[in-house]
């Protein structure tokens, strides 16, 4: 089951740009960027309680934050909820009739192993499960 929101993903066009309205007017704690070659994004954490917003900058025209972008313009883009066992979460989702974008899951940042549910199943809202490592 979900424990917590871990982080909730925000498309912006440039991390630069955008990272000051964050962490410097808001006073979020910055962790840092990483890239995930593998999502096609680079990403930015800011520390808000035991959540984060997580800035999401495409890398390339075909990753799927610019196709986001393209379509509605920077926003929030995703909320991602911790999880203890994501492989038995996305089992237990699919059972229940959740359309699943990873049927197996995939490396996020920060370490995390991810998956994502569709929002056509989720109620348009894009959905992420995430299990940290331990
Ligand atoms: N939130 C809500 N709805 C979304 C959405 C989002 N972020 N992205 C797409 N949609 C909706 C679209 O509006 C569209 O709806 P309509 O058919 O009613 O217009 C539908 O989903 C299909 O969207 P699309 O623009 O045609 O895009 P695709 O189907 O090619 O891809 C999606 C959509 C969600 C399957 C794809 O973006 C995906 O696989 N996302 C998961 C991976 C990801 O987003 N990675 C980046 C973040 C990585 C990280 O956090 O580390």
């Amino acid at each position: 089951m979900v424990k917590k929101i871990n982080h909730i993903g925000v498309a912006v066009n440039s991390i630069e740009e955008s990272a000051p309205l964050y962490r410097d007017v808001y006073g979020m704690k910055d962790e840092g960027v990483e890239v995930v070659e593998e999502q096609k994004v680079k990403v930015a954490f800011f520390a808000v309680g035991e959540s984060r917003i997580e800035l999401l900058e495409p890398t390339s025209d075909d990753s799927p934050v610019a196709k986001f972008i393209a379509k509605n313009g920077p926003g929030v883009h995703h909320i991602a909820y911790e999880v203890d066992d994501v492989c038995a979460e996305i089992a237990r989702l699919k059972a229940e009739g959740v359309r699943l974008i990873d049927e197996v899951p995939r490396c996020g940042a920060h370490q995390t192993q991810i998956a994502f549910l569709h929002p056509k199943s989720s109620g348009g809202v894009l959905t992420e499960m995430c299990q940290m490592q331990h």
